[in-house]
C-alpha cells in the first residue's frame, strides 16, 4: 500500500483545499507531522500554543472555508478544544487532529504522561463529542479511510467543527488510498417538495405585508448564501440591515442597505425602519443577549420569518432539509418583475436615512490623540481588498461604524466572545489569504491574552497592521460592571513586537500619542511590506463610542436581572 493513516489524512486536506494545516508539536503527534510533511500542496504552520494554534485554523477557515489544527493529547488538545468551542460557536468547520496513546496501551490499565493519570484515556474524545459535529478515535488503519472520511464531510456540510484522534502508532501504518473526493464534498440537494412549499409559504408571507425589510445574520456565510441575499433584496427593493456581528455580509454599497441593527448601537434611522415595517425576514440570524442587546431589540413573533441555514420557520409552519440560498433565490424569482416591495426604503429616505453626516474637522498633529481620530485613520486606509479583524471590546464598535467599499470584509467573534481570539486568528486568516490587506484592531486587555502569535506574522513575514488601542483595561467590562479587577498591568507594547524579532525578524513596534504620531505610523505601516506592524494607540481610559456605552448598560441591566420567583 502506497498510503499511511497520515498521509491518507494530509490527501483528503489538500482535495478540500487546505493549502495549510495548523500544527504544535508533541510526542503523540511527531509521526502523525512527518507524514503529513510528505503532502507538498499542504503546508505545515506552526503557532506558539494549542490555543492559538485552535484559532489560527478558525482564522484560516474565515478566509479559506475550512481548516485543520493538529495538536498532541490532553496537554495540547484541551487548550485547542476551547477554539473548537468558538469555531462551532461561529459556524465554521475546523478539524482538529490530536495525536494519541499507542493503541496497545488503550485497556491495558497503563498510565501514561499527559493524561489525567488514570487508565482511560476516552475522555479527551467524550468531551470534544460535545463541542463538534463528528468525533472519531483511530486505533487502527482498517477503518481510518471510513472514518477520516465521515468527519471531514460532516464538518463541510454542517459548517461545524469535527475531530480525530489517531493514535501514535497508527498515523505510519499502511492505510487503503482515498477514493474520490466528491464522496466527501458533495451537499445532498434541497428536498424538492419542502422547497416548493417553504418558497411559496415565504412569499406569501411577503405578499401579505406591505413594510417588509430583510435582517442578516452571521449564519449567511455558512448556509452559502451571500449572494442569494443580494438577489432577493434586488427583487423586492426594501430596506436591509445587518446584525452586529454580520458586518460586511451584505454589500455595503447596494441600494437597499440602511446600516446596522443592534438596538441603540443600531446605524442611524435603522431603528426607525425596524419599528416601523410590519414584516422581517431573518435570514441567517443568531439572536443571543449581546446582539438583541439584553433582549431589548429582539425580533420575533408573527412577523419575522426566520430562515436560517437548512430550517426555516414562519407563524406555525417550519421547513428543513433545504438550502438557504435555495429558498432565496425562489423567492427572489418569484418576485421578479413585480411590483417592488421597497416601502421601508422610501420611508428610509423619507426621514432623512443615507444623508452623510460631515466628519468632525481633523485634529491637530499635536493635538492628544483620540478614539474619534483612529477611527478616521481606520476609514482612510480601507480598501475594496481590506479585511479587518474587529476583536471584543470597543474594537467591535469602532469596526462596526466604519464604512465598506464593495469588498472589503469584517470579521468579529461575538458568539464565542473569547478575548485574545482575534490575534491568532488574523495570523491564520493572513496565511490564508496574504494578499489582501489584513488589519486588526484589537484592545490592550485582549492583545494580552495571545500577544505571542504576533511572532507568527513576524516569522511568516506577513504585513499585518494591527491597531492596539492601550485606553488602560477593560473598558467594556468597565461599562457593562466596574471593579478593581477592570485596571491591568501596562505593557510596552510596541517593544514586545520588536522583541520577536530577535535576529531575523522585520517586525514593527510604534507608540502613538498624538494624532500626528498615529499618521506618521500608519504611512509607516503602509509602506511595510516584510511583516506585521503593531501601532499601539494611547487613549484615555473612558474615550469610547456611545453604542458601548448604552449597549454596555442593556447587557448589565439583562446580566442584573433577579432569579424569577
Ligand atoms: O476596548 P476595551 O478596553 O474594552 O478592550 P480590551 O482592553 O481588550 O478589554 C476587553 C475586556 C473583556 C473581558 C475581560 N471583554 N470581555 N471580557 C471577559 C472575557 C474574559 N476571558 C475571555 C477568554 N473572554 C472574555 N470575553
Ligand atoms: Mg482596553
Amino acid at each position: 500500500m502506497s498510503y499511511t493513516v497520515g498521509t491518507y489524512l494530509a490527501e483528503r486536506f489538500a482535495q478540500i483545499g487546505l493549502k495549510h494545516h495548523f500544527a504544535v508539536a508533541g510526542d503523540y503527534n511527531l509521526v502523525l507531522l512527518d507524514q503529513l510533511l510528505k503532502n507538498k500542496d499542504c503546508e505545515q504552520v506552526y503557532c506558539c500554543n494549542e490555543l492559538n494554534c485552535g484559532f489560527s485554523a478558525e482564522g484560516y477557515a474565515r478566509a479559506n472555508g475550512a481548516a485543520a489544527a493538529i495538536v498532541t493529547f490532553s496537554v495540547g488538545a484541551l487548550s485547542a478544544l476551547n477554539a473548537i468551542g468558538g469555531a462551532y460557536a461561529e459556524n465554521l468547520p475546523v478539524i482538529l487532529v490530536s495525536g494519541a496513546p499507542n493503541s496497545n496501551d488503550h485497556g491495558s490499565g497503563h498510565i501514561l504522561h499527559h493524561t489525567i493519570g488514570t487508565p482511560d484515556y476516552g475522555y479527551q474524545l467524550r468531551i470534544a463529542k460535545e463541542l463538534t459535529c463528528a468525533a472519531v478515535s483511530i486505533t487502527s488503519a482498517e477503518d481510518a479511510p471510513e472514518k477520516i472520511d465521515h468527519v471531514i464531510r460532516t464538518a463541510l456540510r454542517e459548517k461545524k467543527p469535527a475531530y480525530i484522534e489517531i493514535a501514535c502508532n497508527v498515523s505510519g501504518q499502511p492505510c487503503r488510498a482515498p477514493g474520490p473526493i466528491s464522496a466527501v464534498v458533495t451537499e445532498p440537494a434541497s428536498d424538492a417538495a419542502t422547497l416548493k412549499a417553504a418558497v411559496a409559504a415565504v412569499s406569501a408571507f411577503i405578499e401579505g405585508k406591505d413594510k417588509p425589510v430583510i435582517l442578516i445574520g452571521s449564519k449567511l456565510r455558512a448556509a452559502g448564501a451571500e449572494a442569494a441575499a443580494v438577489r432577493l433584496a434586488d427583487a423586492l427593493g426594501c430596506s436591509v440591515a445587518t446584525m452586529g456581528a454580520a458586518k460586511s455580509f451584505f454589500p455595503e454599497d447596494h441600494p437597499g442597505y440602511i446600516g446596522a441593527f443592534w438596538g441603540s448601537a443600531s446605524s442611524p434611522k435603522v431603528n426607525d425602519i425596524f419599528n416601523w415595517a410590519d414584516g422581517i425576514l431573518a435570514l441567517g440570524c443568531i439572536f443571543n443577549d449581546y446582539s438583541t442587546e439584553g433582549w431589548t431589540a429582539w425580533p420575533k413573533g408573527a412577523n419575522v420569518v426566520n430562515a436560517d441555514k437548512d430550517v426555516t420557520k414562519l407563524g406555525d409552519l417550519s421547513f428543513n432539509a433545504i438550502h438557504l440560498r435555495d429558498l432565496l433565490d425562489g423567492v427572489a424569482k418569484h418576485f421578479a418583475g413585480k411590483a417592488k416591495k421597497d416601502a421601508t426604503m422610501l420611508q428610509y429616505k423619507q426621514i432623512g436615512g443615507g444623508v452623510a453626516v460631515p466628519a468632525p474637522e481633523a485634529p491637530a498633529k499635536e493635538a492628544k490623540l483620540t478614539r474619534e481620530h483612529i477611527q478616521r485613520t481606520l476609514q482612510s486606509i480601507v480598501t475594496p481588498d481590506t479585511t479587518i479583524f474587529g476583536e471584543t471590546g470597543d474594537s467591535w464598535f469602532n469596526v462596526s461604524r466604519t464604512k465598506l467599499p464593495r469588498g472589503a470584509r469584517v470579521e468579529y467573534e461575538m458568539q464565542w466572545g473569547h478575548i485574545g481570539w482575534s490575534v491568532p486568528a488574523m495570523f491564520g486568516y493572513a496565511v490564508g489569504a496574504p494578499t489582501r490587506r489584513n488589519i486588526l484592531m484589537v484592545g490592550d486587555g485582549s492583545f494580552q491574552l495571545t500577544a505571542q502569535e504576533v511572532a507568527q506574522m513576524t516569522r511568516r513575514k506577513l504585513p499585518v497592521i494591527i491597531f492596539l488601542i492601550n485606553n488602560a483595561g477593560y473598558t467594556i467590562e468597565v461599562e457593562i460592571h466596574d471593579g478593581p479587577y477592570n485596571n491591568i498591568k501596562n505593557w510596552d507594547y510596541a517593544a514586545v513586537v520588536e522583541s520577536f524579532n530577535a535576529q531575523d525578524g522585520k517586525g514593527k513596534g510604534l507608540r502613538a500619542t498624538t494624532a500626528g504620531e498615529l499618521d506618521e505610523a500608519v504611512k509607516t505601516a503602509l509602506a511595510h511590506k516584510d511583516g506585521p506592524v503593531l501601532i499601539e494607540c494611547v487613549i484615555p481610559r473612558d474615550d469610547c463610542t456611545s453604542e458601548l456605552i448604552s449597549w454596555g448598560r442593556h447587557v448589565a441591566t439583562a446580566n442584573a436581572r433577579p432569579p424569577a420567583q
